[in-house]
């Protein structure tokens, strides 16, 4: 099969930041599946560089239109290339291919009559490349889309027929159901061609930094209508008006962009498409807006996030996985700090991260990082199949692009590994000469995780493949065909050391650097008379990291109250330090008054997953100390500032 994916043309009025990272990530996962399941794929990406907007930006930096187009265009470039998006190929709306392709498409639609010469007269924001009737104004005079003031615009102008597709499109829609993704937003778009389509201005005369027409209609005045001379990107950059070389690739398996241009998407595009008989793209995928705290970024609010920044301080794929995982696609997302250090520490530190050291260390310990054939199966026949039944649920999830859902069942199999390991104990086991049985625990870890490293590998391509090289197998079509379409289990298999892949991160890495402490000189320590030999039992001890897994933090209790019908819990509002109080639902009752306990401070332990109990969340546990005799909260000695963590010394 063939698939050819898309990301949007982005405007070269300024460097990318996270909305357009997070475009490039989601069409590069869908791009990556698609090829490791045998696909034959072309995944286009690149620059939009004509018009009003661009022309006055370069204006600004005093550079030749041209120059200033080269510039931005190559930072896009660079930072897809630095980040490893996978493009087949990176267009530029200044190709001279692609003008031609542009000018074919302009006189094919002239000759069928779709393009006539008028006068236009109305409103024009500059910012969204937009015109506008008076009537979707507000107040008279500000864009719709953006806020910004319009210009009017009187001008002579090209019109495309737009108003003779209505009943087309709407009849598109209609056979259609998943052309726009998510489907909650097809209504909107069915909403604006029924309120009425009006015939499309495709030309300017006020500016020059546009293609221009083709040469028979060329009059030295007109240029395209950038967003005309843009969707025109898709096909061009297959070859279109040129050689054709990779039309075999049209129509389009999706578009992915922003719910900002999806008018653009699924109501202009798909009536030129009609217009030059050419079929319809099989997808538009819409995805929602990132804010920054809870705010749009911009630049005068000097609260932009740089996708470089964050993935230098972060880690790239721990970037791609969070923005993936994070907000449902087509829904807005805020990018906020802690919840992304949140999912770093509690979704790729502890689940993931933890069950790869695990299978390390046991494999080294009981067999020395070799598993020859063991029987898994007659060991561990539930964990296999819960492991099949999430991933045969898995694939629709991702063709709806609902990557969250995606990640959310997929990270199932690790609970399914970690709690084989609890309950099979294999460490007793290896004591109690079952060495099989310790063997197929770990030969199933083994298979968790390299099931799971395919699957995740479109979001996470460096991270999965050092896991399966730490499994010793490849990712590739063959072994997706193998381990994930038929089910095969890794047969033999030597296990490589690999150097934790998710340190846990405490806090915010971008921003003010929290201030460093002087050194001092360490003083000498006194002769003490101690132990030479530890006498504690080996079998359960953890190291230094795994206790760091657990974050404690100190928290102040700014609200109690009783929850209602429960003979033990109180519902307390904790200070922990972060933005927002933690809700913590406790089973302490019967020792403290709810009273009693406000403005008290108590030890979270902070990295739990939120669980409900009698129907409320509880976002954290409190540490407490428990005889027959009664219980007793751990606290603080002397009042701590709410969210200082509690560690060892
Ligand atoms: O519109 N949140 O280019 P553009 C999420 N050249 N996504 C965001 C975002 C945010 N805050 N900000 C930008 C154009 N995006 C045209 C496209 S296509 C033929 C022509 C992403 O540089 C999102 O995908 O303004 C949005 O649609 C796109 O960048 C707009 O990029």
């Amino acid at each position: 099969m063939k698939n050819y994916i898309t990301t949007p043309i982005y405007y070269v009025n300024g460097e990318a930041h996270i909305g357009h990272a997070y475009t490039t990530f989601i069409a590069d996962a869908v791009a990556r599946h698609s090829r490791l399941k045998g696909n034959e794929t072309f995944f286009l990406t690149g620059t939009d560089e004509h018009g009003q907007k661009i022309e006055e930006s370069a204006k600004k930096f005093n550079k030749p239109t041209q120059e200033f187009a080269d510039e931005i265009s190559k930072t896009f470039k660079d930072l897809w290339d630095e980040f490893g998006i996978s493009y087949d190929y990176f267009i530029r709306t200044t190709d001279e291919d692609h003008k031609k392709g542009v000018q074919k498409a302009f006189q094919t639609m002239y000759d069928k009559s779709d393009i006539y010469k008028g006068n236009y007269e109305g409103h024009y924001c500059i910012s969204c490349e937009t015109f506008f009737p008076e009537t979707q104004l507000i107040d008279g005079e500000f864009c719709p889309d953006c806020g910004k003031a319009t210009n009017v615009v009187k001008e002579e102008s090209f019109f495309f027929k737009l108003s003779k597709y209505e009943d087309k499109l709407l009849a598109y829609y209609e056979e259609h159901q998943d052309f726009i993704l998510p489907k909650s937003r097809r209504n909107e778009v069915i909403n604006f061609v029924k309120g009425g389509l009006h015939d499309l201005s495709i030309t300017r005369t006020t500016f020059e930094w546009g293609v221009k027409l083709p040469e028979g209609l060329d009059d030295g005045k007109h240029v395209m209508y950038v967003w005309l001379d843009a969707l025109l990107n898709y096909i061009t950059a297959l070859g279109y008006g040129k050689d054709e070389k990779n039309m075999d690739f049209w129509p389009a398996n999706i578009h992915m962009v922003g719910k900002d241009i999806l008018r653009f998407h699924a109501i202009y595009w798909p009536a030129f498409l009609m217009s030059l008989d050419l079929p319809l793209p099989k997808h538009i995928g819409a995805h929602g807006w990132w804010t920054r705290d809870g705010e749009k970024m911009s630049k005068s609010k000097g609260n932009v996030v740089l996708p470089k920044e964050v993935a230098d301080a972060y880690g790239l794929e721990n970037l791609r996985y969070f923005m993936l995982r994070e907000v449902p696609f087509g829904q807005d997302g805020d990018f906020s700090q802690r919840a992304f250090i949140d999912r770093i520490n509690s979704d790729l530190s502890n689940d993931l991260g933890n069950l790869l050291n695990r299978v390390i260390g046991m494999s080294g310990k009981y067999s020395n990082f070799e598993i020859n054939s063991v029987d898994v199966q007659k060991y561990h026949a539930k964990e296999l199949n819960e492991m099949s039944a999430v991933i045969a649920n898995l694939e629709p999830f991702f063709d709806n692009l609902q990557t969250h859902r995606y990640l959310e069942e997929l990270w199932k199999l690790f609970s399914i590994g970690n709690k084989a390991i609890e309950e099979h104990a294999p460490w007793v086991k290896m004591k109690n000469n079952q060495e099989d049985q310790a063997l197929a625990t770990v030969a199933l870890i083994a298979n968790i995780l390299a099931k799971a490293s395919l699957m995740l590998n479109c979001i996470m391509p460096t991270t999965t493949s050092t896991i399966a090289d730490a499994l010793n197998f490849e990712i590739n079509t063959e072994s997706y065909k193998d381990l994930i379409l038929e089910k095969n289990l890794l047969k033999t298999f030597v296990i490589k050391k690999v150097p934790p892949l998710f340190p846990r991160v405490e806090e915010p890495l971008m921003g003010q650097p929290e201030p460093k402490e002087e050194p001092t000189e360490p003083e000498k320590p006194k002769k003490l008379k101690g132990k030479k030999e530890s006498t504690v039992e080996e079998d359960n001890l953890i190291t230094i990291d795994q206790f760091f897994e657990t974050s404690l933090r100190i928290g102040t209790i700014l609200e109690a109250l009783e929850v209602p019908k429960s003979k033990k819990l109180l519902l307390l509002k904790v200070d922990v330090g972060e933005k927002e109080p933690r809700q913590i639902v406790a089973g302490i009752k019967e020792y403290y008054s709810a009273e009693s306990l406000v403005d008290t401070q108590v030890c979270v332990v902070n990295n739990l997953k939120p669980a409900k109990l009698m129907g409320f969340l509880s976002e954290g546990m409190l540490l407490a100390a428990k005889d027959k005799e009664g219980l007793s909260l751990m606290r603080p000695e002397a009042p701590r500032k709410a969210g200082s963590s509690v560690g060892l010394i």
